[in-house]
Formats: C-alpha cells, sequence, structure tokens
C-alpha cells in the first residue's frame, strides 16, 4: 500500500502504473553509497558498471544508460533510419502512440501499423507489410517489438513468435528493435532467458523503472558500434547525464534484488483479474492475463466512471479508453492489498441507484 488515502481515509492501493513505486531502503542505502564521476566525460563508474552488467544480460556488446525508456526507443530508432524509412509497429505499440510522435519529430520517419493480437504480430504480418523497391514508397527499414505489450495486457511474446518474425526481417534486410521495458516480465513469465531474446534483435532497450522499482532509467543494448553511434543521439537528445551513478546505483540494485520477485507480481495481477471477471458489467478473461497488467472492459462505456468510484474508496485505476481500464500490479502491493482492493471495489460496484 502507499501513502494516505483519499477522503474516506483509507490507504490507497495505487494500481494504475508500476511507474510508481519508490526506492526501497535498500536501494536507497545503494543510492547513498555509489561513486560517481561525470558520465559525459566517461567517467562514471557506476553507470560504467550497469552497461556492463546489462550487455552482459542481454548478452550485447555494448549498452548505454538513458533517463528513459522513450528516449531508449527514439535514440534506437534514429540510429536505424534515415529520415523518409519507414517502420513497422504494432498499432498499440508504445513508441507509436505515447512517444507524442517522437518517430516523426525526432527521426522523421513513418509508422506503419501492423494489427496484431494484443500487440503480437506475425512474420507474414511483415511480409504482407513491407513496400516492394519503387520510387513512390518510403523504404521500409526497421521492425519495432514490444515484449511485454502494454496496450496488449501485459501479454508475452513466446521465443518462437518472436523468430518467426525475427527470421522474416531478416530474410527481407530490416532491422529489428525490441522495446523490452517490460522484458524482464516476460522472462519470468515464460522461463526464456534475456539473452535468448535479445539474440534475436539489432537492438533492445530495457526499462529500470518499471516492475524493477528504480526511480529513473532505461538501457539501450546492441553492437559495439551501433551503441557508438547510439551515443551521439543520445547527447543530441539531451540525455547525456552527469553524476547518474546514483540512478546507476538503483538500477543495479533493482537488477540484483527485484527481478525474481516480478513472479509475486505476476500472481496478484492473476489474482485481481479473478475477482474483476466476476463484476457486474467487467468483461475480462482472467486467462488472458500473463504478467502484471491487467485490462478490461466496462459495459456501456464506463470506464471514467468505474475509476472515479474506486477513487471514493482508495483504489485507483487509470482508464486508457471510454470503456477500457488498466490496472498495474508492482513492488509495493501485497496480496493482502489485491484481496483488501477487491472487497473495497465490491463495495461501490455495481453502483446502487
Ligand atoms: N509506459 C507507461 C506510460 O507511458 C503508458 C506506463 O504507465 O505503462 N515502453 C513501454 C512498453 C512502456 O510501457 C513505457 C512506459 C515506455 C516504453 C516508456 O518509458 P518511460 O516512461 O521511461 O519513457
Amino acid at each position: 500500500m502507499n501513502q494516505t488515502g483519499p477522503s474516506s481515509g483509507l490507504e490507497v492501493i495505487d494500481l494504475r502504473s508500476d511507474t510508481l513505486t519508490k526506492p526501497t531502503t535498500g536501494m536507497r542505502a545503494a543510492i547513498a553509497a555509489a561513486e560517481v564521476g561525470d558520465d559525459v566525460f566517461g567517467e562514471d563508474p557506476t553507470v560504467q558498471r550497469l552497461e556492463k552488467r546489462v550487455a552482459e544480460i542481454l548478452g550485447k556488446e555494448a549498452a548505454m544508460f538513458v533517463p528513459s525508456g522513450s528516449m531508449s526507443n527514439q535514440v534506437a530508432i534514429r540510429t536505424h533510419t534515415q529520415p523518409g524509412d519507414e517502420i513497422l509497429v504494432d498499432e498499440t505499440a508504445h513508441v507509436a502512440l505515447y512517444e507524442a510522435g517522437a518517430p516523426a519529430a525526432l527521426s522523421g520517419v513513418m509508422c506503419h501499423y501492423l494489427r496484431g493480437d494484443r500487440g503480437r504480430f506475425t512474420g507474414a504480418d511483415v511480409r504482407a507489410a513491407i513496400r516492394p523497391a519503387n520510387v513512390h514508397f518510403p523504404p521500409t527499414r526497421l521492425v519495432v517489438v514490444e515484449n511485454t505489450s502494454n496496450r496488449g495486457g501485459g501479454s508475452v511474446w513466446t521465443l518462437d513468435q518472436v523468430r518467426d518474425v525475427a527470421q522474416t526481417a531478416r530474410e527481407l534486410g530490416l532491422r529489428l528493435h525490441m522495446d523490452g521495458a517490460r522484458l524482464w516480465n516476460a522472462c519470468v513469465a515464460t522461463g526464456v532467458s534475456e539473452a535468448e531474446y535479445a539474440a534475436e534483435f539489432d537492438s533492445v532497450s530495457v526499462c529500470f523503472s518499471k516492475g524493477l522499482g528504480a526511480p529513473v532509467g532505461s538501457a539501450l543494448a546492441g553492437s559495439a558500434g551501433f551503441i557508438a553511434r547510439a551515443r551521439r543521439f543520445r547527447k543530441m537528445f539531451g540525455g547525456g547525464m552527469r553524476q547518474a551513478g546514483i540512478l546507476a546505483a538503483a538500477a543495479l540494485y533493482a537488477l540484483e534484488h527485484h527481478r525474481s520477485r516480478l513472479k509475486e507480481d505476476h500472481a496478484n495481477a492473476a489474482l485481481l483479474a479473478r475477482g474483476l471477471a466476476g463484476l457486474p458489467g467487467i468483461h475480462l478473461d482472467p486467462a488472458t492475463v500473463e504478467t502484471n497488467i491487467v485490462i478490461f472492459d466496462v459495459a456501456g462505456d464506463h470506464a471514467a466512471r468505474f475509476v472515479e468510484r474506486l477513487e471514493t474508496v482508495g483504489v485507483r485505476m487509470l482508464a486508457v479508453g471510454p470503456g477500457r481500464v488498466r490496472a498495474v500490479t508492482h513492488l509495493h502491493i501485497s496480496e493482502a492489498d489485491i484481496q483488501e482492493a477487491l472487497e473495497r471495489i465490491r463495495r461501490v460496484w455495481p453502483p446502487q441507484g
């Protein structure tokens, strides 16, 4: 549970996002103890340690610490493409939907939307979307895979699904980027290692500030040459940080201590989904909840109303469409919190009168 609650005086159970977590005591100690230097001069030993560790986990030659997942994705897109190129993304992808139009603004590329199954598309979809070499068309350059898929309700790409897309992309001469903001969750859910997934991609972005509970930070990994070029774009986008070791220390702590516990978040999300699925007017198949994100529909496009009712009893979720709500479990949410949240929700939903 989190901070003190609303008018009801209840403790708030905040399920809006796994980005809401605050550093734990252990993490704060690691931050306090961090050795730092000026990272734009390449002199922050803790940032260097983090970059080495991330490259090792992902089985890539190099990695670069960046302030956010959005910057990591957009630096990757900029590094892979030229203005006028086209990139293939699922129509629900964070890079296209929630990064403020950055592919167009920062890289001058077009997004060609694929209609996947809860964020997951196939090699055949990629093949069908590619443009023939013709002066009329933008060159198709890059495919972006989001694993887990946020708007897909935390859906996980299996390794076979990834390999199908990757093999097709390679045959067609396309580059591949993975938005792995929640790759950690995909790995815990499937037992596939981060490196096995990453091996299929030219570049991979991972976040420390989602399920892993660090306050700030993401990393972009790839070949040494790719990361060397990406460092210029990170600077161009304003992402060169100075004594960033205090943030890197939190990320290192999170990698060490908060990865395996994600299975608790997944169990809590499943518990929440089972409870919500029994409520009148809620459309949710609990079998679709694979990780820490629960997305469901509220009949009559009443998402805003549902979220407002919950707020009165100190439970927070996010309306992500007129009839669609998202709840996310994380480090500060226990099984007891989920039981308590369900009890409170039953008090206000369905609305009486
Ligand atoms: N997602 C946030 C919001 O922006 C929607 C959230 O609450 O889930 N990739 C994926 C798949 C993400 O879900 C997010 C953040 C990002 C990238 C961007 O990360 P940041 O917020 O660090 O720029």
